[in-house]
């Protein structure tokens, strides 16, 4: 395998810059720039040279042998000083080095997962974590990068493996009569039923996605409602054209905005107009009726009362022109002209959030893990119905497949430790 370096910190010029070697070679590398090899985590100062003696930098070496490194292999840091024409001069001394190369995106994470220092989720949530700009993600990330739904995951294998265990050595042994005196088939399908369904909840938990991707939060309505004027003024510009004239919004228009630590995507729609002659209006009409079925909130902006939606916030617009009357019962008054209700909009928007998000001590899940649980939920429910040993210990086999997925991580020799660790068959 080839050993890979380059610059872990920021973009040069910056006061520090880390340049990472991963691989075989990576101690031979610090041997040639460095003239030896400091001990394990230990920092030690360094004049760096090139290949003709003439020096590089001053830099602060790290070496971590693997397997306990962060890829798992050996690793090196080189805290160089952060100059662009240093970092330049430092990684064209690394490239001249036999079997060393510049690392492509996301490589030492990739190797990292392929010597099992972190598992597929873990790396997930690494992503997100780099990727998080308000405090609900970064919270919800922390928790994944850290291994939380590995943990989950294991937690599930582990129960799975009891109940495998105890199927797999009635199957091999169950006419010998030294494991079990009665059929245990019941009590292993109530075990599977009761995984499978625990399994269920967690995937049914509000998705990760919606803390990644901002919660959807539609206006929909009849034209003329003051969609767009409130839209504007709850994205603080004005992303939207706002006119007397009916029909004015065509397509729908995203923007997204960070409040209170929370990402929501702001989604203005064209109204609900009933029959239009105009074929691009009929289209805006077609695509904000799309958009109210992928809302997360819909903010329905119409006298009558809010189509069915999963959820929806009634509010009553323009609640400062002279032909409105009263608000009716339910409905939220908001005045943009007025500043008016729009701050008790945001707070009541706050506290529906607090619903839909995952919440921040549980696990969260994405939408591949989520396919993972319910393959494996599927596969326990339908072992739960099975009265035949052999068919319920393949749908356990399935279940355990779809589990070891969500990590990534696969093998067989768990369940045979578990078979004999617990029932001493070679006794
Ligand atoms: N008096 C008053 N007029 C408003 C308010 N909000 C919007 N309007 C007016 O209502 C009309 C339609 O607004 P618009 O936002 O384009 O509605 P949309 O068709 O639902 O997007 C425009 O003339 C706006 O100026 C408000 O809070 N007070
Ligand atoms: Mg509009």
């Amino acid at each position: 395998m080839d050993t890979i370096f380059a610059v872990s910190s920021g973009a040069p010029p910056a006061a520090i810059a880390v340049v990472r070697i991963s691989g075989p070679r990576a101690f031979a590398a610090v041997q040639a720039l460095a003239g030896d090899v400091p001990p394990a985590r230990r920092a030690a100062l360094r004049t760096l040279r090139d290949a003709t003696r003439a020096p590089l930098d001053q830099a602060l070496v790290l070496c971590f042998p693997g397997p306990r490194s962060a890829t798992g292999e050996d690793l090196a840091e080189l805290h160089l000083h952060g100059g662009r024409a240093v970092v330049r001069a430092v990684e064209a001394a690394l490239g001249e080095l036999p079997e060393l190369r510049a690392a492509e995106a996301g490589e030492f994470t990739r190797r990292a997962l392929l010597h099992g220092r972190l598992d597929l989720s873990e790396a997930e949530g690494l992503g997100d974590l780099l990727m998080a700009e308000t405090e609900a993600q970064r919270r919800a990330a922390i928790r994944s990068a850290g291994g939380a739904v590995r943990r989950q995951a294991e937690d599930w294998t582990t129960r799975l493996l009891g109940i495998a265990a105890r199927i797999e050595a009635e199957l091999d042994h169950g006419d010998e009569g030294d494991v079990a005196g009665d059929d245990p088939l019941p009590a292993l399908r109530a075990a599977a039923a009761a995984l499978g369904e625990d399994i269920a909840a967690v995937a049914a938990r509000p998705p990760v996605e919606r803390l990644r991707d901002g919660l959807r939060i539609v206006l929909g309505g009849p034209p003329n409602a003051g969609k767009s004027t409130l839209f504007n003024a709850l994205a603080e510009r004005d992303a939207a054209i706002v006119s007397p004239i009916a029909g004015t919004t065509r397509d729908r228009i995203e923007v997204p905005v960070v409040r209170g630590g929370i990402a929501w995507l702001l989604v203005d729609t064209a109204g609900l107009a009933g029959a239009t002659d105009d074929p691009i209006e009929a289209i805006g009409v077609a695509r904000a009726r799309e958009a109210l079925e992928e809302a997360d909130l819909l903010l329905w902006l119409g006298d009558d009362a809010p189509p069915p939606h999963r959820c929806a916030l009634w509010v009553h617009a323009r609640a400062d022109a002279p032909d409105r009357s009263a608000p009716q019962a339910g409905q939220l008054s908001v005045s943009v002209r007025e500043d008016r209700g729009l701050t008790q909009l945001w707070e009541r928007m706050a506290e529906i959030a607090g619903t839909l998000l995952p919440p921040p001590d549980l696990v969260a899940l994405n939408a591949r893990q989520r396919s993972w649980c319910d393959a494996a939920a599927g596969a326990l429910s339908r072992a739960a119905m099975l009265d035949d040993a052999l068919l319920f210990a393949e749908e356990l086999r399935s279940a355990r497949r779809a589990l070891d997925a969500i990590t990534g991580r696969a093998g067989v020799e768990d369940v045979l430790d578990a078979l004999f660790g617990k029932f001493c068959i070679g006794k």
